[in-house]
C-alpha cells in the first residue's frame, strides 16, 4: 500500500485530479486543509508497500546522470520518497511529481531536475565583470549574510577581478568586524556606511570594482522599523537586495520571511547551510511562495569556492545525492 496526496483549490477538484492520475481504485484515507491554501487529499494505492523514511545511500543512484533507466514507477517513487523526507510543501510537491510522471526519466535525480527547471527559477549573480548594479545582502540574523558577502568577494578575487565591500551594519557590536576579518584575508579595506548619504558615497568609491557587495545587519521581517530602516538604505542608489536564507528552517516560516524580503524588492535568493541540512524542503517553498529565483547555493563554511551558482540539476543532487557526492560531503574529499 503506497500514499499518495494531491491538491487542488476544491476537494472536487483534488479527486478529479486523483481520478484523472491514478483512476478509480484508490482508497481516499484523508482530505484536509493544505498549509499552502486549498484542499488535500491522500489516497492508498494498492501496491507493495515502500518505505517512506529517509533516502539511504543504498537508494541513491550509483551516479545520478549515468545510469541506465529505471522502470518509470521506480523512478517516481523515489522521487516521491525524497519530496516527502525534505518536506516539500505538498501543492509544490504535486507538480513535481506530475513532471515526474509525464516523461520516461534516465533516473530520478534528472526527473527532479527537469522539474525544477521547469518550477522554479534560476538566477546566479553575475560573473564577475559582467555590469550589474551591486547587490546588498539582506535577510534575517544569522542567515549566513557576512559570510556570503565574503563568499562573493573571494570568488571575484580568484578570478583576478577587483571587489569591493561595504556594510551597513555599524550599529551592532562587532557586526563591521566580522566582514572586516573576512575581507584582511582578501586584502580589502570594507567600507563602513553608518547612514544612507554615506552607502551611496562608499557606492561611489567602489564604482570601478567587477563586483560590489554591501552587508546588512540581520533584520527581523516582522518589526516594521527594522524593515523600513533597511528599506531606506536599498533607496538610496541602484542597489538589489538579494535575500540570504539558511536552508533547513521552517518552511512556512522561510515562506513567511520570503514574501516580506520580496516586498523590499528582493527578486533572487542565496541558500546557505545546505552541507548542515538534511532537509531542503525550504529552499522550493521560499522561492516558490515568493516568486524568488535561486541564485546561489552556499553549501560550506569555507569562503573560497564557497558559492556555488544555482542550477536545478545540481540542486536535484542535494536532495537525491549520489554515493560519491554524500561520501565527499561528509568526509570532505573528492
Ligand atoms: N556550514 C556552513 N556554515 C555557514 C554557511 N554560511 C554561513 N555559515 C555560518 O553561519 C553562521 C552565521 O553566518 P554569518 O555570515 O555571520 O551570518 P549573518 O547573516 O551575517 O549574521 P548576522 O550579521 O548576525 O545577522 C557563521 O557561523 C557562519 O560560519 C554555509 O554555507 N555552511
Ligand atoms: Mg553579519
Amino acid at each position: 500500500m503506497r500514499l499518495r496526496s494531491f491538491t487542488a483549490p476544491t476537494s472536487t477538484e483534488a479527486m478529479n485530479v486523483v481520478r484523472e492520475t491514478l483512476g478509480d481504485d484508490v482508497i481516499v484515507v484523508a482530505t484536509q486543509d493544505d498549509e499552502g491554501g486549498g484542499v488535500r487529499v491522500t489516497v492508498a494505492i494498492d501496491e507493495p508497500d515502500v518505505d517512506p523514511g529517509p533516502p539511504s545511500l543504498a537508494m541513491a543512484p550509483a551516479n545520478g546522470r549515468a545510469r541506465g533507466p529505471e522502470p518509470a514507477g521506480d523512478i517516481v517513487d523515489e522521487v516521491y520518497r525524497n519530496l516527502r523526507f525534505h518536506r516539500i510543501p505538498a501543492a509544490i510537491g504535486d507538480e513535481v511529481l506530475a513532471i515526474a510522471e509525464s516523461r520516461r526519466w534516465p533516473n530520478a535525480t534528472v526527473a527532479l531536475g527537469a522539474a525544477l527547471e521547469e518550477l522554479i527559477r534560476f538566477d546566479p549573480l553575475p560573473a564577475p565583470g559582467r555590469t550589474a548594479p551591486p547587490v546588498m545582502l539582506v535577510g534575517p540574523p544569522g542567515a549566513g549574510k557576512t559570510q556570503t558577502a565574503a563568499k562573493l568577494a573571494a570568488r571575484t578575487v580568484m578570478d583576478g577581478r577587483k571587489a569591493g565591500l561595504l556594510t551597513i551594519d555599524t550599529k551592532r557590536t562587532g557586526g563591521a568586524e566580522t566582514l572586516a576579518a573576512f575581507a584582511r584575508q582578501l586584502r580589502i579595506d570594507p567600507i563602513r556606511a553608518e547612514t544612507p548619504q554615506h552607502l551611496v558615497d562608499g557606492l561611489l568609491a567602489v564604482g570601478n570594482c567587477d563586483c560590489a557587495v554591501v552587508d546588512s545587519a540581520g533584520c527581523n521581517h516582522l518589526d516594521i522599523a527594522q524593515m523600513s530602516e533597511l528599506g531606506r538604505h536599498v533607496a538610496v542608489a541602484e542597489i538589489e537586495p538579494v535575500l540570504v536564507l539558511p536552508a533547513g528552517i521552517d518552511h512556512m516560516e522561510a515562506a513567511d520571511i520570503a514574501a516580506v524580503f520580496r516586498e523590499l524588492g528582493a527578486r533572487r535568493m542565496i541558500v546557505t547551510r545546505v552541507d548542515m541540512s538534511r532537509r531542503l524542503g525550504t529552499v522550493l517553498a521560499a522561492a516558490a511562495a515568493a516568486d524568488l529565483a535561486l541564485a546561489e547555493i552556499g553549501d560550506t563554511p569555507r569562503i573560497k569556492d564557497g558559492l556555488q551558482p544555482a542550477d536545478p540539476f545540481g540542486l536535484a543532487e542535494h536532495f537525491i545525492p549520489t554515493v560519491a557526492a554524500a561520501h565527499s560531503q561528509r568526509t570532505g574529499t573528492e
